[in-house]
């Protein structure tokens, strides 16, 4: 998948070379990263990138131009026809189901942006849906533009080295992810709860799922509310209940 991303500092993105799965699928060519810098594209001779807000107020507004010229390059670079992604405080919420129905798209362009904001004229004309990471305002899309490529290359199938363990992950069915635990199996005088130890490996799932269920009750109700049970999930939380 081509990764295109327009932003004022593209040297935050280095970070994405220095190690771990992203920086392995980058040298295997499973994914490509490619930057465009809105003031490589500025007409005047002191590179103007931003300006004055009409109608007054703090700060100062990312210029069209610019932001244009170098979307204009990054469409012309990119693989295929793709969707433009702002990331933006007035965004929909980025959800796990946005990386699962997008991880097959050939080619994805992120906008970066900085200052108070964009000029509303290039985001109306030229972005096709703003997402939002959560609900506070950062000095700067690009984290949230990392969080977006990390998200939807984990889902890109041949990107985790395996392949089963993006299956039964968190959040893609609106719950929380179960405790885990590894050696010593006494740490401190804490052990490890004995069904884990049983090689009864019906029992751990049950144990599992109830885990889950139970945490994803006490810390995040809102994210059952939209959740359809399957039975066993019905009877785990009831069993549940009966524990008190
Ligand atoms: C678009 C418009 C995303 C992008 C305005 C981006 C939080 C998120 C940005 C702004 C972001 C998120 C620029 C307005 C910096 C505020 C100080 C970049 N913040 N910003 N100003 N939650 N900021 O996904």
């Amino acid at each position: 998948m081509w990764f295109g991303v327009v932003t004022l500092f593209p040297e935050m993105f280095d970070v994405t070379r220095v190690g771990g799965v992203f920086k392995r699928a980058l040298e295997a060519e499973l994914l490509t990263l490619e930057l465009f810098n809105p003031r490589d594209y500025t007409l005047d001779k002191h590179h103007t990138v931003d300006g004055r807000p009409y109608g007054g107020g703090a700060g100062m507004v990312m210029m069209a131009q610019p932001l244009n010229a170098a979307l204009d390059a990054a469409q012309v670079a990119a693989p295929c026809v793709c969707d433009v992604v702002l990331l933006s405080p007035q965004g929909q919420t980025l959800r796990q189901q946005y990386a699962l129905s997008h991880c097959h798209d050939n080619g994805l362009i992120l906008i970066c942006g900085r200052y108070e904001g964009l000029d509303e004229r290039f985001v109306q004309s030229r972005v096709d849906m703003e997402l939002c990471i959560g609900d506070y305002v950062l000095s700067g899309g690009e984290l949230p533009a990392m969080v977006v490529m990390d998200v939807v290359a984990r889902h890109i199938p041949g990107f985790l080295g395996n392949s089963l363990s993006i299956i039964d992950e968190s959040h893609l069915d609106d719950t929380l992810d179960y405790p885990h635990y590894t050696r010593p199996e006494n740490s401190d005088g804490s052990v490890v709860p004995s069904v884990l130890l049983s090689g009864d490996h019906r029992k751990i799932s049950s144990f599992r799922r109830q885990e889950a269920l139970q945490r994803t009750f006490q810390r995040r109700p809102e994210l059952l509310t939209r959740k359809v049970f399957t039975e066993q999930d019905r009877k785990l939380l009831q069993e549940n209940f009966a524990k008190g």
